[in-house]
């Protein structure tokens, strides 16, 4: 069975005092449950929330790394910073990473490389664009998308990803892709893996929706069978919200 996941992408939102009392409230009001709940708080406070978090499920992850080792990148973090404050998984691909930091699939490649290669597990996200979707070249782009990062992988780097569709157009707009068009995606996916891998790792693959997901709309995409949990930005910064969106799964 595939592991379900519930992420939440805080984005540049949050400062260490709000990082605390967000985190203190979600660890005091978290529910049983069989899915993994992360969280991914801005750079300067994954220490403190890792720290906060000792004793909660809760994971911490970044929303980002640098494909370098170490050395002059102004501004970066690399895999071994984040591997040694007790981080192993990292967000890679976001689509605000793509839109304004310029990561295209040759940068995203050497990102997940390095990612793998250090033992973090990649949460890649990737997604089409509005144009994309009305001019029904949105399994196209997504294909490629895939294809051009993750598809000259070994078989067995599989087990260290997870995989979040996040249409651009749902995200942070409040439209949201309707539970149809997910799961239409999601099995999409997991052919385009079926045929370039094969269906063990196809099935075994976690694949996360985001985009404008909350507490009305989490159960009925939960429900789908092949979307696995979700990576939820603007609805993971209000306590009660992520809470009741982890148990909608
Ligand atoms: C998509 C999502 C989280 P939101 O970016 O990654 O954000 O739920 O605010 O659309």
């Amino acid at each position: 069975m595939r592991a379900k996941i519930v992420a939440g992408n805080w984005k540049m939102n949050k400062n260490l005092a709000e990082t605390e009392t967000l985190l203190a409230e979600l660890a005091a009001k978290l529910p049983d449950t069989n899915a993994e709940v992360m969280v991914a708080p801005t750079y300067v406070n994954l220490a403190s929330a890792v720290r906060a978090l000792e004793s909660s499920k809760i994971e911490v992850i970044a929303q980002n790394m640098h494909f370098a080792e170490s050395g002059a990148f102004t501004g970066e973090i690399s895999a071994d910073m984040l591997l040694n404050i007790g981080i192993d998984t990292a967000i890679i691909g976001h689509s605000e990473r793509r839109a304004y930091f310029g990561e295209d699939d040759e940068i995203l490649s050497k990102k997940v490389a390095t990612a793998l290669d250090k033992g973090i597990r990649v949460m890649f996200c990737f997604g089409e664009e509005l144009e994309d979707r009305k001019s029904g070249n949105h399994f196209k782009l997504v294909e490629s998308q895939l294809k051009n990062v993750l598809f000259n992988l070994e078989p067995s780097a599989w087990t260290n990803i997870v995989l979040a569709y996040e249409p651009v157009w749902a995200i942070g707009t409040g439209e949201t892709a309707s539970p149809e068009q997910a799961q239409e995606m999601h099995a999409f996916i997991r052919k385009t893996i079926s045929e370039a891998f094969d269906a063990t790792i196809a099935n075994n693959v976690t694949i996360l929706y985001g985009g404008s997901v909350k507490p009305g709309n989490a159960e009925e995409i939960f429900s789908k069978p092949d979307v696995d949990g979700g990576l939820i930005g603007g609805a993971s910064l209000v306590a009660d919200d992520f809470i009741a969106i982890i148990k909608a799964i």
